[in-house]
Parts: structure tokens; C-alpha cells; sequence
């Protein structure tokens, strides 16, 4: 391939970042287009209100959701429950309110915001569109979540122009063609940098950062701005006087080591020296999906049998709609369960012809249930279903999977992880 700069001047590391923005609002705002620019929040309960504003006032009409008019949307201000926000348009968050608020809490900063409630589906397939979007253009992408990813532009045409903005240009406007949907992109060095650029001009906007501009552009920034500083580490880090990544550079990184630790302390320094040669990793298919769940109360299994039936076959019912919707059959079931010494076990059995059925997922799971003891009480159980193919392969070996990466996408929810 020729080589878009000259053979003396090496390609720069060029990483982008993009993350769509308000995600699950934005894709609420498709169907309902009468509300664009209006504070809109989503949070609550189910999606009732569609069929509540599809019939209309009396009950009775079949309205177009495009022409049900703004006023028959529900508003904040009658909104009662402990319902916490998952997101919010721009128009709503120029008066304070954004994710994870109270409801009733948002109700006082914008009563007339319009809830809706999100459409975990529709979400889905959105994230497919806009990520099949990006790896047409460039197909070193790494999947970090429902609304973003990582994408290495460094060989890709366009990917060193302006530093990066030509190639964003072109994924914007493409993700925009196919979807509607708008994202804003971070390009830098490194994903470290990119993750924070791609905030500085949301939304619907590039920015692009070079190594020289550490000092000026990211110093700067508080500290738990950086992806990895979390709550916890980000008041420690106060509590030593410590609020910005230029204050964590100025730190001497074995007083760092003393503070946190032998690998989190050496971390915190480079990553403040802007720091980070971890590489955009191509998504691979996942090799199995999972559901897992704590139980509130430590369960026994003849004690709690009941309840604790109700919970596995909920959890195999939820295993068999995540395989269903993201087109997977598995042949391979297991369970995890931990006891209420927080030691874990682990059992599965393989079987003849892959399955996406929640009843036969019950039962190869309920009999791997019978080959771990259950003398003392579970805190934790978990199914998972492995050896994953797309339905309809022809031969089963072209449908077989690759090891998923260290970041398989786990479905949304709360009971979610792989394992
Ligand atoms: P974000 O990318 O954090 O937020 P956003 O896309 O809504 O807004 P922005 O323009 O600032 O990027 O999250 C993506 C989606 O994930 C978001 O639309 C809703 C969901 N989400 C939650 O479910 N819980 C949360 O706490 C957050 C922050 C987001
Ligand atoms: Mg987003
Ligand atoms: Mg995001």
C-alpha cells in the first residue's frame, strides 16, 4: 500500500475516541422528531407510554408516532418514583439535569422536560449500525461499550490529516448518513488522551489533541477526568491535596507507589505524563454470553429452594434472550456459583446441537446444579452459555467463534458480566 507520507516523516500514533452523544436520547429523538431541541430525559419504567401515546387522549385512536403532538408527552414535573436518570438531551442539561439524578430531583431543575423511558432494542441496534459504520472505514476498532469505541486511524487513509480530523470528519458524517445520530471524537496519541478529547467539544464535535499539548490542554483537567481514576481513588487523591493531572505529574512516582500501591501508583504517573502505548484491540465475537446475580440475603438451597428456582430459571430465561437477540446458539452450559465464603465453582456440560431455548438451558444448567455440593448458602449463582455459533452456519467450524478480548461487550443490565 503507498504510503500517504513521505518515507522520511514515519506515520504519527494517531488513536481516536468517539462516543455518540445523549446515546438513548438521541435514538428516542428517531422516532419522535417533534421533539428535537427540547429538554427531553430518559429514565422511569417501561415503555407503556408508547402504547399510552399511540391511542391517544380517549383511548381509542392509532396515532403515527411522528404526529402525536408534544403536549401529549409525559412531563418530569408529574413524575413520582425513585427513578434515577439515564440520560438527557443537551437542551435538558443546560438546566442542570443529566444521568444519574433523581427524578424528582431533575423535576425541580425542568419540570417541563418530556421522560421517556429507554428502548433497550432499539438501543441495540443502533450501536450495531453506527459501530458497522466505522469499521467500513476503518476496521481497527475496539468496542468499548453500547455508545463508544476505540479506532485506530493511524494507518488508515485520512487518518493523518489535520492530525486525525479528516478521517473524523468522514465517520461523523457517515455514522450521520446511516443512523441521524450524531457522536463527538477525540484524536491523540494515544486512547488515554483520546478518551479525553473526545469530551472537550461534545456535542457533535473533533478534537484533536497532539503529545506536545499535554501541558497545556490535559494538565490542567481534574484528576478523575482520567478513564481509571474512579470515585474512590479521586477523593484519596484530594484528600492529599492532589486535583489535577498536572499535580499528579508533579508527583514523585515512589511517593505515588507509597500512597497506592506498587502498579496503581506507577500508573497514576505515567498516565499523567500522558502515558499509554496499550494498543486498539479488534473486537472478536464473544465466546459465550452470561447473566449472573448477588442475591440480597446469602440463599440455601433447600432452605430457599423456591426462591432460589425462580431466580436460575430467570437467569437462564435472560441468558436465552441476550443469545436470541444478538443471533447466538450455544452448546456449551454452565453455572457459577459462590458460596457464602466467597469461594467459587464452577460446572458445565456440553451438548450435542447448539441451543438459544431457555427451557434446555434450564435443565443442562439444573443438571450441572446437581454436580456441585450445596451444603452451605449461595450468595452469587450465575449461567452462562459458551462454544457460541450463529445459527445457520453451514459447516459448524465456520461459525465458530474467536476468543472473545480481555473486553467481551456483556449485555446491559444489572446482572451482566462474563464470565
Ligand atoms: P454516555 O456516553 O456516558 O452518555 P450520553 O451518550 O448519554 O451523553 P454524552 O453526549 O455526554 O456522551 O453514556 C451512553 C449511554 O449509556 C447513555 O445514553 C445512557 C447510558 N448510561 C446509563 O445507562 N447509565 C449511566 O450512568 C450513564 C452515564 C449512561
Ligand atoms: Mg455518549
Ligand atoms: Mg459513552
Amino acid at each position: 500500500m503507498a504510503a500517504v507520507t513521505a518515507p522520511d516523516k514515519p506515520l504519527l500514533r494517531r488513536i481516536a475516541h468517539l462516543d455518540m452523544d445523549a446515546f438513548y436520547a438521541s435514538v428516542e429523538l428517531l422516532r419522535y422528531p417533534q421533539l428535537k431541541g427540547l429538554p427531553v430525559v430518559i429514565g422511569g419504567g417501561r415503555r407503556r407510554v408508547d402504547e399510552l401515546l399511540l391511542r391517544g387522549p380517549d383511548g381509542t385512536q392509532e396515532r403515527e408516532r411522528r404526529f402525536i403532538p408534544v403536549e401529549d408527552f409525559p412531563l418530569l414535573k408529574d413524575y413520582v418514583g425513585r427513578g434515577v436518570i439515564t440520560t438527557a438531551t443537551y437542551a435538558a442539561r443546560q438546566f442542570g439535569v443529566g444521568s444519574a439524578m433523581g427524578m424528582m430531583k431533575a423535576a425541580r431543575l425542568c419540570p417541563q422536560a418530556i421522560v421517556l423511558p429507554v428502548d433497550f432494542e432499539e438501543v441495540r441496534r443502533f450501536s450495531r449500525t453506527f459501530k458497522e459504520a466505522i469499521t467500513e472505514i476503518a476496521p481497527v476498532m475496539q468496542d468499548r461499550g453500547v455508545d463508544e469505541v476505540y479506532i485506530d486511524f493511524t494507518d488508515v487513509p485520512g487518518g493523518q490529516r489535520e492530525g486525525g480530523r479528516v478521517l473524523a470528519r468522514l465517520i461523523q458524517k457517515s455514522i450521520f448518513d446511516k443512523t441521524g445520530l450524531t457522536c463527538s471524537i477525540g484524536v491523540a496519541p494515544n486512547r488515554l488522551l483520546a478518551k479525553m478529547a473526545s469530551e472537550f467539544n461534545k456535542p457533535n464535535g473533533i478534537s484533536v489533541v497532539y503529545a506536545e499539548d499535554l501541558q497545556e490542554t490535559i494538565w490542567p483537567l481534574g484528576v478523575r477526568k482520567v478513564n481509571g481514576i474512579g470515585p474512590k481513588a479521586g477523593e484519596k487523591l484530594a484528600r492529599l491535596g492532589i486535583e489535577t493531572i498536572g499535580q499528579l505529574a508533579a508527583q514523585d512516582p515512589q511517593w505515588l507507589i507509597g500512597h497506592f500501591g506498587k502498579s496503581t501508583g506507577a500508573w497514576m504517573h505515567r498516565v499523567a505524563w500522558g502515558r499509554d502505548d496499550s494498543p486498539v484491540v479488534t473486537e472478536s465475537e464473544p465466546v459465550s454470553m452470561s447473566r449472573e446475580t448477588t442475591f440480597d440475603r446469602d440463599l440455601h438451597a433447600v432452605h430457599d429452594r423456591a426462591e432460589l428456582g425462580a431466580i436460575f430459571t430467570d437467569l437462564c430465561q435472560r441468558v436465552a434472550q441476550d443469545l436470541q437477540r444478538k443471533g447466538y446458539v450455544g452448546r456449551t452450559i454452565g453455572i457459577k456459583l459462590r458460596y457464602d465464603d466467597f469461594r467459587s465453582v464452577t460446572r458445565d456440560q456440553t451438548i450435542p446441537d447448539p441451543t438459544h431455548d431457555p427451557a434446555t438451558i434450564r435443565r443442562v444448567a439444573g443438571l450441572c446444579l446437581k454436580r456441585v455440593p450445596l451444603e452451605r448458602r449461595l450468595r452469587l449463582l450465575g449461567v452462562r452459555v459458551g462454544g457460541l455459533t450463529r445459527p445457520g452456519a453451514e459447516h459448524p467450524d465456520e461459525g465458530r467463534l474467536q476468543p472473545a478480548g480481555a473486553h467481551g461487550s456483556a449485555p446491559a443490565g444489572t446482572t451482566a458480566e462474563l464470565f
